[in-house]
């Protein structure tokens, strides 16, 4: 029988745990939460025997063994079934766009690195690509809260918005051009919500030589 337990990683970095954690928390799952420091890069060697496959979030609960982001989310609105919207049309929507963010958006994750201690745009110019990227994060948030808001689904936080949390934490980071008002004031309805406050303050309090190079010296 499985421990029930949370792990996770780097809470300054991890965007995927964040996706993960955010989903168990709202569905109220009684786990421990571990977080394992990363090393950058999927190296990190602690992983490789912990999780099926060698990543996290990782959750194992009343044994259940969950691994990927997107996975975990299911398996939470098993738990709380608000975690998707009622309404079957918008269900739908908000499992596509839910796994638009888990498979794509690569040129946006891989310029824009999720350092929650990060609070200044990139040196460089963004390359098409990822303006690409954030035109079509901007058209999915704006539709999304146009049905009501202030979250993706309407009054609250849900997969959907767990699932692109971590962009808005790197939009608001590098503090990225080209979004509509609505998709400012998305941002603004993720980044306060008590869970994102907080992660932030957890990842405030990490030991200061969990940080990266890589990430901390991005220009
Ligand atoms: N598709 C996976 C991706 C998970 C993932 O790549 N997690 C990173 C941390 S953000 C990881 O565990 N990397 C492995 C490592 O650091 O060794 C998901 O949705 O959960």
């Amino acid at each position: 029988m499985a421990e029930d337990r949370l792990v996770i990683g780097t809470q300054r970095y991890s965007s995927w745990s964040l996706r993960g954690w955010l989903c168990v928390r709202l569905a109220e799952l009684d786990v421990a939460v571990e977080v394992v420091p990363l090393a950058g890069a999927g190296q990190t060697k602690a992983l490789k025997t912990l999780s099926p496959n060698g990543c996290v979030p990782y959750l194992e609960h009343r044994g259940a063994v969950v691994w990927d982001s997107l996975s975990i989310a299911e398996y939470c609105a098993e738990h709380n079934e608000f975690l998707w919207p009622t309404d079957r049309a918008a269900r739908a929507w908000a499992r596509s766009v839910a796994a638009e963010m888990h498979s794509g958006f690569r040129a946006v994750r891989s310029a824009l690195p999720m350092n929650l201690g990060r609070n200044r745009p990139l040196a460089e110019p963004l390359a098409e690509d990822v303006h690409k990227d954030i035109a079509r994060i901007n058209a999915i948030w704006t539709e999304g809260t146009g049905r009501g808001g202030p979250f993706l689904c309407g009054p609250g936080m849900g997969n959907a918005d767990a699932m692109f949390a971590p962009v808005v934490c790197r939009f608001l980071s590098y503090d990225v051009p080209g979004l509509s008002s609505a998709s400012h004031a998305y941002m603004q309805a993720v980044r306060h919500h008590p869970l994102m406050e907080e992660w932030y303050a957890a990842a405030a309090c990490e030991p200061a030589d969990w940080q990266l190079d890589m990430y901390e010296n991005l220009a």
